[in-house]
């Protein structure tokens, strides 16, 4: 039987060879994009094509209605997006795909303008359909193709005319191609990229390559553009003019990710000038180091996919803009496309603004390890020739790019003989970059060596050279392609890495899964995930592991991020008054920074100023000296903060924006008075303890009211609502933290009383805090006692049994009802921060309301919790401690957090609910790589002591 094309292994038919990318020339051009007439059909007729056909559309038809073309239908009201990460939602029959196959057709008029040129040829490009395409103009078939991330242009001139045409093209949400692209997020179906029709003059080029190398010995670039039309390239600024085909040497700047020079060039052919931006580096592996210029680099990078909240994979260039300002803003120098071609438009913003790209191929066959590989497209011949389809289209549609570095000839195919095909025919084609694959641990056809989620020990050992493997590996470079799963709350670990990769010079860098949350905007949810549009099978939030929420707010993991990579690191001794400035720059020296000090007491500023450094090149250390210090209260607790800002305006910044800061601790202040000499008094009726201005229940202990403000359960608690990297890795066998916590108990200890005594001390309440069918428990004694005004609480918790799970957390909660919207503390901020996840939380003075305390995780979980609190005010209340505890406050319970599964379950009430740790158990990045690392877990053995004291508010 022969197979319709859309289920057939070849990439297509009809269209012409690829070529670069550009974004204009003084070629004409039309834009198709716009409304276009749709109709979704639930099965793949491919009998019946008559919609294709010349005059169909002359008049009104049922069932077709309207569509914005770039976009997904299923994001437009037409069936609805599904999702999952590893497995096929068909049947793992290839190249087979199912009769029920959503078919979306779709028709576009268009005239061409009246100054569209008769002469030479046209070509109508598609930028990106999803999962394939069969074309129609003016009724005459063009051709079919897959590939839904690459570009694919067909001949149309002699189709064209003058008054109106009619473009016809079927879209089948499922091919062939549907196998090689199994990548992790919802599958979209639709023209998600522009449409266009491009007027190709008598005279142009075909194609074109701009080879722009740079040797740091010399200082000379040499520029030599490749045409099959023979042409000129100019270069005004470098007074170069010169035959394509023919190199020029000449001294330039070159281009780095830090510093993206590019030179305006033009390529004039007969028929065409196209302009160009030049960047002149060279890419190479030298002693086995990815080197640029001469000198290696690090990546500091992500992994982006095209997202956005309600145009999917659909996006507009003020959202890829975003992103790339988004990145530099957060010291993030490079990306991986992870896992097909961007847009083309994204790439040229990369070269503008200064970002190292791995460039992705569109190829992921992951849903093979369901079925052991058997079958796997990568390991079988008959798919060779899609396979190095999809890689030709990637490379010559992008390789005038400075920015791309890397070619990745795709993401989890496993291994086979395809893509040793691809690398060798990229090898063949363009010898100035590196190849990138992480699949094939032999490395055998890459340049790096590559892994996902290695943990931290494995990563040393490979920074070591004592991995083993094949010896040709252990001369690789080696990459992190993907680590520190953003999902939720986290990732925590990431100081750590970098440690690493600023410690072992082979390491040079990662890139963190990922860029963005793919959570859809949803009028219900908020923002859905996997299993919201009821599709099976699906893979829940998976999809929402981003550094920025859906909507491109950073989350705090960004905001760690940025810190842990920042470009300058800040150190000293603040008793001393000396400051380390070391330059982590690859390239830059720190002529673009401006240095400034500031003295705090109690987390105010009291006196600041500039700190003059010397020049300081890449890769270098300087010493400096900060004024002495500037003390007035002898009482406080004092610290220097020393930032690094941008002294001008960038492309990507405005001046003042930071790119570096510390703060070093002088002198740690006063201890917090421990108020005492109330003496506790029942009240006659025997049901009430008053303790100065505190009262509690005489039969339970239990606070009830302070300066006759109610207080609702304060007590011990442990519980946290499991954010995703405590629900680790549901596909894996072995149970989660999460799940060992809930069979334990920990969401519903069971608190016992055993005693409530009153001394002329104060008050001792002696508890026995414990989960049902276990004798583990936690022996807790609160001791109270006042002045009067003041109230001072310690707490003891001693584990009794060996626990066979760390604890989420130790601390106290309580609520208050009535409470007001306002929260100052003094400790670390503004953002959350737990203990693996606190380097971008800064001492200080902070203000906010409680809706903002909250961290709007896709799907609820523990979140807002800052970290090393001296003091917080709260519904009139003031805490106290010198414990440095971190704190919560929130609207809702632990237990109403934990049960909502998206934003907009959670509700906020009358009471806040306030919570102080004593000790945390850290988050790791468990969901998909590590879990928490030996000192940031919380074990229960020996006693915790916690002390706070309660007084009035005073602000
Ligand atoms: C890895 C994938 O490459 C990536 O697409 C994404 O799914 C990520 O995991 C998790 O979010 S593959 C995984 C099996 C390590």
């Amino acid at each position: 039987m022969e197979l319709p094309h859309h289920e057939d292994v070849s990439p297509g038919t009809g269209s012409l060879p690829p070529r670069a990318w550009y974004a204009a020339s003084d070629a004409a051009t039309l834009c198709l994009n716009g409304r276009w007439r749709f109709r979704l059909s639930p099965a793949a007729d491919t009998e019946d094509e008559t919609f294709a056909a010349d005059g169909y559309d002359d008049g009104a038809r049922d069932g077709w209605g309207e569509i914005a073309v770039p976009g997904h239908w299923v994001l437009q009201g037409h069936g609805a997006p599904h999702y999952t990460n590893q497995l096929y939602p068909f049947p793992v029959d290839p190249p087979r795909v199912p009769t029920e196959n959503p078919t979306g057709d779709h028709l576009h008029t268009f005239e061409l303008p009246a100054d569209w040129p008769r002469d030479g040829e046209a070509v109508l490009r598609f930028d990106g359909v999803e999962s394939c395409a069969g074309v129609w103009l003016n009724g005459t078939e063009l051709g079919d193709f897959k590939g839904s991330r690459l570009p694919h242009e067909f001949a149309v001139g002699a189709l064209l005319r003058s008054g109106r045409n009619v473009l016809a093209v079927r879209v089948h949400q499922w091919s062939a191609g549907s196998y090689l692209e199994d990548q992790d997020q919802w599958w979209l179906p639709g023209i998600f990229r522009d449409v266009t029709l491009l007027h190709r003059p008598e005279g142009c080029a075909r194609d074109f390559f701009v080879h722009a190398g740079y040797d740091h010995r010399t200082g000379a670039g040499t520029l030599r553009v490749d045409s099959d039309v023979q042409g000129r390239v100019t270069v005004p600024e470098l007074g170069v003019d010169v035959p394509t085909g023919e190199p020029v040497t000449l001294p330039v700047e070159p281009w780095t990710a830090e510093t993206p020079r590019l030179y305006d060039a033009t390529l004039a052919t007969p028929g065409e000038r196209i302009p160009l931006r030049v960047g002149f580096r060279t890419v190479a592996l030298r002693d086995g180091r990815i080197t640029v210029n001469g000198r290696p680099i690090l990546f500091r990078g992500v992994n982006r996919h095209e997202f956005h909240p309600e145009t999917g994979r659909a996006l507009d260039p003020e959202t890829m803009r975003a992103d790339v300002l988004l990145m530099k803003r957060h010291h993030i120098n490079a990306v991986r496309t992870s896992h097909y071609p961007p847009h083309p438009a994204f790439l040229d913003l990369c070269d503008e603004l200064g970002l190292w790209v791995i460039d992705e191929c569109d190829l992921e066959t992951h849903g093979f390890t369901a079925v052991g590989w058997r079958g796997n497209p990568v390991d079988d011949d008959r798919w060779t020739p899609a396979l190095l389809d999809r890689a030709a289209r990637m490379v010559e549609r992008d390789k005038n790019h400075a920015s791309v570095v890397l070619w990745s000839l795709g993401n989890e195919c496993g291994t086979g003989s395809g893509l040793s095909a691809m690398a060798e025919w990229i090898r063949a084609r363009d010898d100035s970059r590196l190849l990138h694959y992480e699949g094939d641990r032999s490395c055998k056809d890459t340049d790096v060596y590559s892994r996902m989620y290695a943990d931290h020990a494995d990563v040393e050992r490979i920074g070591r050279g004592e991995d083993d493997g094949p010896p040709e590996r252990a001369q690789l470079p080696f990459i992190l392609c993907e680590y520190a799963h953003a999902m939720g709350n986290g990732p925590g670990g990431l100081s750590e890495y970098q440690r690493l990769f600023e410690t072992y010079d082979r390491l040079q860098g990662g890139f963190v899964w990922e860029w963005i949350d793919h959570g859809i905007a949803h009028p219900a949810y908020g923002f859905a995930y996997g299993g919201d549009f009821g599709e099976r099978p699906h893979d829940g939030n998976f999809v929402c592991d981003g550094l920025l929420f859906p909507d491109r707010t950073p989350s705090p993991g960004l905001v760690e991020y940025k810190k842990v990579i920042e470009p300058v690191r800040i150190d000293g001794d603040g008793p001393d008054g000396t400051v380390g400035i070391t330059n982590l720059h690859d390239f830059a020296d720190l002529s673009h920074l401006a240095l400034t000090w500031s003295f705090e007491e109690d987390g105010t500023t009291v006196a600041d100023g500039v700190l003059a450094v010397g020049p300081v090149g890449p890769g270098e250390r300087a010493e400096v000296k900060l004024p002495p210090p500037p003390r007035r209260d002898p009482d406080a607790e004092t610290q220097w903060t020393v930032r690094a800002v941008l002294a001008e305006d960038t492309a990507w910044a405005a001046r003042g924006h930071e790119a570096a800061w510390a703060q070093l601790p002088v002198e740690r202040g006063m201890m917090l008075p421990m108020p005492g000499g109330a003496v506790p008094v029942r009240d006659t009726d025997g049901r009430r303890i008053t303790l100065g201005a505190a009262t509690f229940d005489a039969r339970t202990g239990a606070l009830r009211t302070f300066h006759g403000r109610e207080i609702r359960e304060l007590r011990l608690d442990v519980w946290r609502a499991p954010t995703d990297n405590d629900n680790g890795m549901p596909w894996r066998p072995e149970p989660t933290l999460a799940t060992r916590w809930r069979a334990l108990g920990l969401d519903r200890m069971l608190h016992r009383v055993d005693a409530v005594e009153t001394s002329a001390e104060g008050l001792t309440v002696r508890t026995r805090v414990a989960p049902a069918a276990s004798d583990l428990a936690l022996r807790t004694e609160y001791l109270w006692a006042s002045n009067g005004i003041e109230l001072l609480l310690r707490m003891t918790v001693t584990p009794e049994g060996d626990w066979p799970v760390p604890l989420p957390r130790i601390g106290i909660r309580f609520g208050l009802p009535g409470a007001g919207d306002r929260v100052r503390w003094f400790g670390g901020g503004p953002g959350e921060a737990y203990p693996d996840t606190a380097a971008a939380s800064r001492i200080g003075v902070w203000e906010s309301d409680i809706a903002a305390l909250q961290t709007p995780y896709v799907r609820p979980q523990e979140n807002g919790a800052r970290a090393d609190v001296r003091w917080a005010e709260v519904g009139g209340v003031r805490v106290a401690s010198d414990d440095h505890p971190a704190l919560t406050a929130r609207r809702w319970t632990t237990e109403q957090l934990d049960a909502a599964r998206h934003r907009t379950d959670l509700v906020a009430g009358d009471t806040v609910w306030v919570s102080l740790d004593a000790a945390r158990h850290g988050i790791g990045s468990g969901s998909c790589g590590p879990g928490v690392l030996p000192p940031y877990e919380l074990r229960a053995t020996g006693t915790t002591s916690f002390a706070c004291v309660f007084s009035p508010a005073t602000g």
